[in-house]
This record gives C-alpha cells, structure tokens and sequence, in this order.
C-alpha cells in the first residue's frame, strides 16, 4: 500500500479497566439484523506485534529493523518510537478482556519474530514463545480465536545486516521460524498468516524508503518482493511438514484498479497498475506464475529476473487455505498513467474511501482466481474524532455493507478484522495516527471504547447490520 504525504478529511457492556466513549445502545442489541451475515461469520479485529506490544527490550527480545529505523532521527513524525506502543505485552489480559467483551470471535495479531528468535534464528527466547502461548490460550478461554500472522515487517535487526530480505536466504530463515511457532503452536492456532502486505514493504519501505529498512531502490525491491513471496512459500510447505492441521495463506494489502476517466489510455493505466497493485501477489500465490505483462514490465537486466530461480514459482503457488485481504481503498488512473484520488480520504491522505470498491475486489477474486476461502484481514480509518468516531462507523457501516453484498454474490468470505482494535503505532506517522476503535491514552494506557467500539459490539451481537 502507498503512504503519501499527508491531507485531511475530514454499543453494550463494561470491561473492567475500559472507560466508555460513545453512548451505548442496549436496544439495538435485540433487533434483527436487515444485512444478516452468515451464522459463524468470525468478526474481528486486528492488530501487529511493533506497533501494538511495547517492552521492547524485555525478556530477551532482539531488534528489528523497526526499532533501529524509529530511533534514527528523522524517521517518524515527533520522533515516536515502538518501544513501548500500547503496552500489551503487559496489559494483554486487560486487552483479552477488552476482546471478549465487544464479543470478538476472531483476533488477527502479529508475532514479533525477534522476540523468538532475538538473532532471527537459531536458540529459541523460551520468555518470547511463554507470551505468545499466554496469549493464545486467553483467546481460546475466551472463545476467540487466534489468527496469528508471522511476518508483519518487523525484520529481525541481525538478518537486516546480513541483508535481509535482499538475501534469498532469508526466505529460508523465515520458514525456518515459521516452522518454530507451528511447532510451538501448532496444536493451539487454526489460522495462520505468512506474510503481511508484501507491497508496503517493496513500495515503501524499499521504493519510498519512509518505512524500515528505509531504502530507495526500486529494482532491489523487486528483489525482496520475490523473497517475501518464496518465504511464504517455503512457510506453507514447512507448515504441511508438520502433524497441525491449522490453515495457512497470505495477507495481501489490495486495491481494485480503475480508469479515471473513459480514454483508452485510461484504460491501458489501469490494466497496468492492476498488475502492480493486484496480479503480481495474486498470481504467484494462486496460480503459480508471475503475470507476464508484469514480467514484460521489468527492464531486460532487472535484478529480479535473476532472483526468480527455477522451482520458485512452484514453491510461491503452493496451495493456500484462504487468501486474507487488506482493503483500504481503490486506485484510479488518468491516460498519463498518474494516479488521482476520486473519493474522500481519510486522516492518512494515502487513503481514498470508496466501499463499493470492495465489493468489486472481492467479486473479482472468485471470478479471476476461483473460490478460495477470504477473510477480510484489514479494513480501516484514521480520524482525528477522539471518541465521538461517527466517520468510522459509517466507513465501517458501508464496508460491511459491501463485504455481505459480496457474500450474497457467492463470494465466500468467512471473516472481518477491522484494522484496528486499539490505537498503536502507525509506522512513520507514529501515534499522531489513531486508527482504533478503543483509544489508548499514551500518557496512562488507559483504554476507552470509542463510539465506534460500541457500534462494532452491537453488530457483532445481531451478526448483521
Ligand atoms: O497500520 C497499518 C498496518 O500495519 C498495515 N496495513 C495498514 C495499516 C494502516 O496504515
């Protein structure tokens, strides 16, 4: 997903230690449904380990490449850093509670690979995997279960020098820890995440260079985009090496292409950017081969053409479980090939909110690439409203809204994480981003449920909206 430079656009029960922000709505609680989602629809939310957990250099946790990015000068707006975000990593049983109040059935979260793995391999941080295991069983005690992401872009900081996902070893060191938590988890977690929104890390944080590493090398990152995808592969198979029966696929940040205007170069900019945006993750993973205008797209002495060995492909397109889909917003294209935004944005001006635009992908999932499984793995806003979030109830609203029309057009999508459950870390944008239905003041932790965290509640209650 792009980050740009910034614009702006502008309910039911208590939790110990959860002040309320919007009025509750009991009534709601009782009334049917008009949209009534399917009976184990798994409403969620989701989170990442950097952005979310804090005690940065507790019990044996290694750096990632976010902690050494965020303490360079320069890096993150009002020089914010991860260490300690929202304090889970100590306040997750406050937080469980949280969850199981709003009557979450699903919880998307990352593992920080370098609280596993401090080096990124070798001797497992038994302290590292004892939180992770605490974590999981109060989610099964509270009924909610675990989808546990491995990669959320939190490199380890010592495979970073060895130069990271640069390094096709990387992929194997991945799968190697991939296969530590399924060995460690495997028993307790039914869904698993290799890797999340492999396009952020080669656009923004190899291409733009705002996010970790902080590189701006639009051909190495390519590279890295291979690697991330023969990582994920190589984490299927280590998956399938294993007794688990736990599902496995990828979290891929999406964005439904469109001519912005009816001329055919508008059309061609389009075609062009799907496959940037869209086919060159979606066909890997799914059909087991790179589009080839893609391919055509990368200069004859690309080093990505020689990063792509032979077998790789059938390793990236091992069969997947379920595709997981980060949706944030389309893409429109004038005839130059400039993108332009047609819709409102949001806090983060990278953002264009069109809901339909959800629907659309989704449709063209099962159209393009058969009925796998979906679950919506991320879907959000940032607002500047505190509490009082009515902007992101009705982008919630109208997403839910679009996400049954598809389930209703055969698409099938078993879940929902909205992105996110609590303000964190937002990355280069620090904590001036607050993309929460719970808000967490910083000063105490002190969690509150915002309006929208009430509305979420009672659509869980009534499956529907
Ligand atoms: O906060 C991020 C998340 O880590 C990945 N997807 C987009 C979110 C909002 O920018």
């Amino acid at each position: 997903m792009r980050r740009r430079s910034v614009l702006t656009l502008a309910a039911v029960g208590a939790v110990a230690g959860c002040a309320r922000g919007g009025p509750a709505r009991p009534e709601a609680a009782a009334a049917a449904p008009a949209l009534a989602f399917p009976p184990r629809f798994g409403w969620g939310a989701a989170t990442s380990a950097y952005q979310l957990e804090g005690a940065a250099n507790e019990d044996g946790r290694g750096p990632s490449v976010w902690d050494v990015f965020s303490h360079q000068p320069g890096r993150i707006r009002n020089g914010d850093t991860g260490d300690v975000a929202a304090d889970h990593y100590h306040r997750f049983a406050e937080d469980l509670d949280i969850m199981k109040d709003l009557g979450l059935r699903s919880y998307r979260f990352s593992i920080s690979w370098s609280r596993v793995l401090p080096t990124g391999r070798g001797t497992v941080n038994a302290k590292g995997i004892d939180f992770y295991h605490k974590l999981v069983d109060g989610l099964l005690a509270r009924g909610i279960a675990p989808v546990v992401t491995l990669f959320h872009w939190d490199t380890p900081q010592a495979l970073q020098e060895l130069g990271g996902w640069e390094n096709r070893d990387c992929a194997k060191w991945f799968a190697d820890y991939a296969h530590a938590m399924f060995t460690a988890l495997g028993d307790k977690v039914p869904t698993w995440l290799t890797i999340n929104e492999p396009k952020t890390v080669v656009d923004v944080g190899y291409t733009a260079g705002i996010h970790a590493p902080g590189k701006q090398d639009r051909r190495l990152a390519n590279v890295v985009g291979h690697h991330l995808l023969l990582g994920h592969g190589l984490a299927v198979q280590a998956l399938r090496a294993t007794s688990g029966n736990g599902r496995i696929g990828a979290a891929l940040s999406l964005s439904p292409t469109y001519p912005a205007d009816d001329s055919d170069g508008a059309r061609t900019a389009a075609t062009t950017a799907d496959a940037e945006e869209n086919r060159r993750w979606l066909d890997p993973l799914l059909r087991g081969r790179y589009p080839q205008d893609w391919l055509d797209s990368q200069a004859a002495d690309a080093p990505v053409r020689a990063a792509i060995k032979d077998g790789d492909l059938a390793v990236i397109g091992t069969r997947n479980d379920l595709l997981g889909v980060n949706y944030y917003g389309p893409t429109h294209l004038t005839g130059t090939g400039a993108r332009v935004m047609q819709h409102p944005t949001s806090q983060a001006t990278w953002q264009e909110i069109y809901p339909d635009g959800l629907f659309d992908l989704l449709t063209r999932i099962k159209r393009d690439y058969g009925d796998i499984p979906v679950s919506i793995t991320e879907n959000g806003m940032a607002t500047e409203n505190p509490l009082q979030d009515q902007d992101r109830i009705t982008f919630l609203r109208d997403h839910l809204t679009a996400a049954h029309r598809a389930i209703q057009a055969g698409v099938k999508l078993e879940s929902y994480h909205l992105w996110s459950l609590m303000d964190n870390f937002e990355w280069a944008e620090g904590y001036s981003q607050r993309w929460g239905i719970i808000h967490v003041d910083y000063a105490t932790q002190r969690r509150t449920h915002k309006a929208s965290a009430d509305w979420y509640k009672t659509v869980i209650a009534r499956n529907g909206l």
